[in-house]
């Protein structure tokens, strides 16, 4: 009896010694058509396309509302965009975003609780170092990136931070092209970051920046003698430049022998910043999936990302899925996979994708959710293949079947008033109340904190701001 305890408690020491990684990579602003898997033929994407086809592509990938601070929350805390405490861009002055609470149960704390090395690089947007929104009081160990994002408007910053210590980039104006490339200084971290913790069980969060504006790159690489407009052959050079950095972190893995322990999960978190009908959606097709609309939008084309998951051995091999899925779900699927006891107050609006990833079906529900705060709220919803639209809260409610008509062009509302009184319930139900997210949109307080934060921004541009006590990038420590 003595030696079965024994060899199970070593069974089960080995299985505890083997928890899988999980490296989420959520670039911003990407459009699904950017991909060469998703049939973009000018932007060249090798590596992303050969992640893609080693594991499974989703079709219906949904973020978790179309801008980028809320989209981080919603992941960060496995609540969809009605109940996260992170629902708009709200800006906040000095520097940073309205902060996640204290009390909110995050994936960063689920994994350390576990015993994970748990990190995040490149843009935060949950709240500035000072509050309860800082990245290493919400479970994170080790940030490198922007905390703000109005700060990440500029790819050759005058600074960034490292943890909470705020490094100096010589040569960078905060505008235009400088010497140090912010995404360069970003990727050798992460890099750095997974060769430190090869051993132990991590979970990394990558929010990397490009595409997103300003389109500034430090190399236009195979772009430069293209017949394009500048701005086209800086998109295409920032798309390239995410190829490259994930191929590198692919390489790193298999070097350090863990790919068949690390999963990744690629997303972009929100739509195209761009209309169709502008320089980079025309010349690069991205609404070529016939999706209505893009970034700041409820319809798919602002809702549904390029999307796939990669875990060798794991997730099976050249798998395109058209079932639906959220950001939302990603927590319970950490939990699941994991198989740890996530700490007092943790819940979830997700289900567990762990068997879908695997080759299974995707996890059955009632319904999806988001809220848009932008002006009063807009909300969507789907269940099953309708989907509902109401662009603000004073405006009639859309209904589509997504099965024949994924394009959103033929509103159903008029002739089907049942599922516009689904949708009306759904749209009540999901919609948590929050003084701080009135539906109403934002109060008087928040817009004026707001403008007195951009104007900080453009006073710190001019000026070229830089931290009091920031040490310069040549004189920082080697790690
Ligand atoms: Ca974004």
């Amino acid at each position: 009896m003595k030696y079965i305890l024994l060899i199970l408690s070593l069974i089960s020491v080995s299985f505890a010694a083997k928890k899988p990684n999980f490296i989420f990579v959520l670039s911003d602003d990407i459009a699904q058509g950017d991909l060469g898997v998703y049939g973009q033929e000018l932007i060249k994407t090798p590596r992303l396309d050969q992640i893609a086809n080693e594991g499974t592509r989703y079709m219906q990938a949904y973020c978790g509302t179309s801008v980028c601070a809320p989209c981080r929350s919603v992941f960060f805390t496995g609540l969809h965009s009605g109940r996260c405490p992170v629902r708009g861009n709200r800006e906040m002055a000095p520097e940073g975003q309205w902060p996640i609470p204290a009390n909110t149960v995050t994936i960063g704390e689920v994994a350390k609780n576990a015993g994970y090395a748990t990190s995040t690089f490149g843009k935060w947007g949950m709240g500035f170092f000072t509050t309860s929104g800082s990245p290493l009081k919400q479970g994170i160990d080790r940030f490198f990136g922007y905390n703000c994002q109005r700060h990440a408007h500029s790819y050759f910053p005058t600074y960034l931070w490292d943890n909470d210590q705020p490094i100096a980039l010589p040569g960078n104006k905060g505008k235009g092209i400088g010497k140090t490339y912010a995404q360069e200084l970003i990727q050798n971290e992460a890099i750095k970051w997974v060769k430190q913790n090869a051993k132990n069980p991590f979970m990394m969060f990558y929010a990397i920046t490009l595409p997103h504006g300003a389109h500034e790159i430090d190399d236009l690489g195979i772009y430069k003698n293209k017949p394009w407009t500048k701005l086209q052959k800086s998109y295409a050079a920032q798309v390239t430049r995410i190829d490259s950095d994930m191929g590198e972190l692919v390489d790193t893995l298999r070097e350090l022998g863990i790919e068949k322990d690390t999963l990744i999960v690629f997303t972009g978190d929100n739509g195209s910043s761009f209309n169709p009908q502008s320089e980079i959606g025309k010349l690069f097709k991205q609404n070529a999936n016939g999706l209505r609309g893009y970034k700041r939008g409820m319809y798919e084309g602002a809702l549904r990302q390029a999307a796939f998951a990669w875990w060798p051995g794991t997730i099976p091999v050249g798998r395109v899925d058209q079932s639906p899925w959220a950001l939302w779900d990603l927590m319970p699927t950490f939990v699941e996979m994991t198989g740890i006891t996530p700490p007092e107050g943790y819940q979830t609006d997700g289900h567990s994708l762990l068997s879908y990833l695997k080759g299974g079906n995707a996890p059955n529900r009632d319904y999806f959710y988001w809220e848009l705060h932008k002006g009063t709220v807009a909300q969507a919803a789907r269940w099953g293949d309708w989907k509902a639209v109401r662009n603000g809260i004073k405006k009639p409610i859309e209904i589509y079947n997504l099965a024949q008509d994924s394009g959103e062009k033929n509103n159903l509302a008029g002739r089907r008033p049942e599922l516009v009184k689904r949708a009306a319930k759904i749209f009540e139900e999901a919609h948590q109340v929050d003084p701080e997210w009135p539906l109403s949109g934002p109060t008087q307080g928040q817009i004026d904190e707001a403008k007195k934060a951009w104007e900080i921004k453009r006073k710190r541009d001019k000026e070229g701001y830089v931290p009091e006590g920031a040490t310069p990038l040549s004189k920082t420590p080697v790690k």
